[in-house]
């Protein structure tokens, strides 16, 4: 019998959600929709905790719950048959935020398609990445921001690389939870989606020059 996946993310039933993963896995369901579901069930425990239903801690256990099933499924995601580097991209959380299950998804799918990931990881200050810029010359930044406040220091951080000539060489993209089309026009990037499959097809459509 199928099991609901977001709400059993919802209620912290971790044990049945790792359990329904497999299964899902084992009768062929794809790793994309079994992985949005359960993206669904981490924004019902997000609005749980803005209403104060649920507390830092039931967070916490929805990230570990999160991470079991990216574990899960990770062996699952399809490997792009090529050696070939597709392009390079350097992603990360900018400072003041430490949400990563989001970019780590995207991470995982770049690589699979045949990306050069620089994952910097989270909280990073704007200097580290312009040093990073300069030092990969990236064809794509990725950042993934789940903070409304975070939205100010990814401006900053494409200023930033405006002003060390480096923007004109490359494309910005932005994703996580609370990024929108207008935060894209704010931030001044090229590309915002909250679909991490959506925002690797994009790269491939830049690197193909469509
Ligand atoms: C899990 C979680 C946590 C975990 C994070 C664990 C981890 N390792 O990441 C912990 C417990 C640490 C946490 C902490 C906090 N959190 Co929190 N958290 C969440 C929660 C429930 C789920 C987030 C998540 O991982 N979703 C699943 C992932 C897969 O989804 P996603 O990130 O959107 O990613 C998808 C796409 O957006 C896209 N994507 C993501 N990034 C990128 C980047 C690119 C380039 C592309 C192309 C695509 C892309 O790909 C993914 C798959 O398609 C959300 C609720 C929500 N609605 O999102 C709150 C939420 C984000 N948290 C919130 C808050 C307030 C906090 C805290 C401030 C709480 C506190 N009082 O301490 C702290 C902040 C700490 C900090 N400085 O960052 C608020 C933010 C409100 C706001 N608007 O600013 C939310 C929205 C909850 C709420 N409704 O109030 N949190």
């Amino acid at each position: 019998m199928s099991v609901n996946l977001a709400g059993a993310v919802e209620k912290l039933e971790k044990d049945l959600v790792l359990q329904e993963v497999q299964r899902r896995i084992e009768t062929g369901d794809e790793v994309l929709m079994i992985l949005e579901e359960c993206r669904n069930g981490m924004t019902m425990v997000g609005e749980k905790f803005q209403t104060g239903e649920a507390y830092l801690a039931e967070l916490i256990l929805s990230g570990e719950i999160f991470k079991g099933v990216m574990n899960t499924l990770k062996p699952h995601m399809k490997q792009e048959d090529t050696n070939e580097t597709k392009g390079t991209v350097i992603m990360s959380t900018l400072e003041g935020d430490i949400h990563d299950l989001g970019k780590d998804i995207v991470v995982t799918l770049l690589e699979a398609r045949g990306f050069k990931v620089h994952n910097l990881g989270v909280n990073v200050p704007v200097d580290v990445l312009v040093d990073s810029v300069k030092e990969v010359k990236p064809d794509f930044v990725g950042f993934s921001s789940l903070l409304t406040t975070n939205m100010k220091v990814m401006k900053q951080a494409v200023d930033a690389l405006i002003h060390n000539d480096l923007r004109a060489n490359l494309k910005v993209l932005i994703g996580g939870g609370i990024t929108t089309e207008k935060s894209k026009e704010y931030v001044g990037a090229d590309f915002q989606t909250l679909d991490a499959n959506e925002g690797v097809n994009y790269c491939v459509s830049v690197m193909e020059g469509d």
